[in-house]
């Protein structure tokens, strides 16, 4: 669906957005983070399971909990990581070690079929295809999706993905827009 704003229109994006938290009460940071992004201009749809899972990168800090959240938006990528960005710090998020512990990172994986490759954002996430902490949340709203550059459905590149646990957690999240 298009519509207009002004002369100009910009037709709505689906968008997948990857949540993760390891400082602090997880549960309540993903819930905070997704009221938040709710609120900024983003139409949430579908939310996966939350995974626990083992720290990727920088293994010396507690598991995470992450999950992927589907959303519908008109707002540009430059517009949206901004947003993002600006939720991350509402929330406490302190930048120390690189991958180190965070009480909420946002990572922008998919923007429609778009490729974003600018110094400060790049679209899909660089990393997103070999992270079983991505892949098995967004296999699990869209396994038939295909990655906009290698073609692969997510379900395969779950299947090809290095060795990491994640479990996924019978948790119902309860959040709400103010
Ligand atoms: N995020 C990272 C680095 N490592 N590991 C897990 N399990 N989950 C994450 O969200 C994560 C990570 C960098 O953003
Ligand atoms: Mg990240
Ligand atoms: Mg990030």
């Amino acid at each position: 669906m298009a519509t207009s704003r002004g002369c100009f229109s910009f037709p709505m994006k689906t968008i997948y957005l990857g949540l993760g938290s390891n400082v602090g009460n997880r549960t309540q940071n993903l819930e905070t983070a997704l009221a938040k992004l709710a609120e900024a201009g983003l139409r949430l749809g579908r939310v996966s399971s939350v995974y626990e899972t083992e720290p990727v990168g920088f293994t010396a800090q507690h598991w995470f909990y992450n999950l992927v959240v589907e959303a519908e938006t008109e707002l540009f990528p430059m517009q949206l990581l901004s947003r993002v960005a600006r939720i991350e710090r509402e929330l406490g998020r302190v930048r120390t070690v690189r991958n180190g512990p965070r009480t909420i990172d946002i990572d922008i994986l998919l923007y429609g079929r778009a490729v974003v490759r600018s110094l400060k954002l790049e679209i899909p996430h660089p990393r997103m295809a070999e992270r079983r902490f991505v892949l098995a949340p967004l296999a699990e709203l869209a396994s038939d999706l295909r990655h906009p550059v290698t073609h692969q459905t997510m379900r395969a590149l779950l299947e090809d993905a290095p060795a990491q646990t994640v479990r996924r957690l019978d948790l119902k999240l309860r959040w709400s827009v103010a």
